[in-house]
């Protein structure tokens, strides 16, 4: 199946991952990789950093004339930061930073300079995912499925989304915006509040929204838990830096409901063959498995966890109390991040794709696509007799 590998610190070299799955054969558009890492790259709120990284990718093994060839892909970003540190001496940090890997990395590896927690777990390292979510969103692409993200809230400002916004609308002003919104006069609120959060020295966090449109039906399974296509993507997400919270659909806000409000009643279409549903509070899965309604995952981000206002610690050099020392950070980066998960959904969807259909070339995947079962009738037959469980006891 699809997996991926990713090496490198923030102010180092280069970013590297290894990607391996991926069907041989595919088309891929380099302009639309950097394109996506682009876009990682917009969003107010940043930091200094973005204004000095411009990121864009190598593919150095994997892809050859335009297309893979079914080996590991390679890739290949650089940090143009490290230039201002590979001959530095860097001055010692010891005191951790609350909420940071600062001081659960120095517990589980031992370090003596906390700094080597602080380079792997930054989330410098999302810019190679976003490059690996491109490729795969390529293999999507090729089926017709697509991704999109928004953002819903950034600290108390939420966006009241009506219900029936089409989602190809709400993913295109999302896209006109540094906030990633959907709603331009909410964009422009959330704006303030991040200008009043940089000014009171503190970071904010948000939620965001990513969606699939045209997944078919029948992907992942319920028969083991860590096959259940839901569950799958809520760890992939849950994976990117400072998410603490995934759902699907709108599972917190469903517990308030009783069932006969919640789940999607099934209806014939007017063909009198297709299954369909009026409404989506299942976010797209039941048992596991893809329903073929779009896939909704939402996200919950805490706020950046280098705060300019010093937090209270402990300097583990001293064994004194200290105060945090600020460094270069972001403010918000929840508008950059729902550009991550998009690139995670992408690549545990291609991974279920892959799964389902499995071929070495990309060929091979287009045959089995098209003959992957329906929600109609005439493609679920029935045996309506009674039956016995007929173990063999
Ligand atoms: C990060 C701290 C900042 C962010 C970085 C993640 O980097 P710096 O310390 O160099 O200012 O900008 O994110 C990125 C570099 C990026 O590409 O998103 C952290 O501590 O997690």
């Amino acid at each position: 199946m699809i997996r991926f590998l990713t090496a490198g610190e923030s102010h180092g070299p280069a970013l590297t991952a290894i990607v391996e799955g991926l069907p041989a054969g595919l088309p891929v558009n380099l302009n639309e990789i950097n394109h996506q890492m682009a876009r990682r790259q917009k969003g107010y709120g940043s930091g200094g950093r973005m204004k000095i990284e411009k990121d864009a990718v190598k593919l150095t093994a994997g892809v050859m004339n335009g297309r893979t060839t079914g080996a590991p892909i390679a890739i290949q970003l650089p940090n143009i930061d490290y230039a201002k540190w590979h001959d530095r001496d860097i001055p010692p940090m010891t005191i951790p930073r609350p909420g940071h890997a600062d001081l659960t990395g120095a517990i589980k590896y031992g370090y003596r300079e906390l700094r080597l927690a602080l380079e792997r777990a930054s989330a410098r390292e999302t810019a190679v995912r976003v490059a690996v979510g491109a490729l795969c969103r390529q293999l999507l692409a090729q089926f017709d499925i697509t991704i999109g993200s928004y953002v819903t809230s950034i600290g108390p400002i939420t966006a009241n989304i009506p219900p029936d916004m089409p989602y190809p609308k709400r993913f295109a002003t999302a896209e006109t915006n540094d906030l990633r919104c959907p709603l331009p006069e909410t964009a422009e609120k959330m704006r303030i509040h991040i200008q009043h959060i940089m000014q009171t020295k503190d970071t904010i966090g948000g939620i965001f929204e990513i969606v699939a449109l045209n997944v078919p039906p029948g992907l992942g399974s319920h028969v083991h838990w860590d096959r259940r296509l839901d569950a799958r993507l809520m760890w992939a997400v849950g994976s990117i830096h400072a998410i603490k919270g995934v759902e699907i659909g709108p599972a917190f806000h469903n517990t308030t409901l009783p069932g006969s409000q919640v789940h999607d009643e099934i209806f014939l279409a007017d063909d009198g063959q297709t299954l369909i549903r009026h409404t989506n509070n299942s976010g797209g899965f039941e048992g596991g498995i893809t329903t073929g309604e779009p896939i909704i995952i939402r996200a919950a981000m805490k706020p950046i966890s280098t705060v300019l206002n010093p937090r209270h610690s402990v300097n583990l050099a001293t064994g004194e109390e200290a105060q945090t020392v600020y460094e270069r950070s972001d403010f918000c980066a929840v508008p950059r991040a729902a550009v991550v998960g998009e690139a995670m959904t992408a690549i545990v969807l291609a991974d279920a794709l892959q799964e389902k259909l499995g071929g070495d070339s990309l060929d091979e995947m287009k045959a089995r696509f098209a003959n992957l079962r329906q929600a109609r009738l005439d493609e679920l037959p029935m045996d309506n007799t009674p039956w016995r469980f007929g173990y063999e006891e």
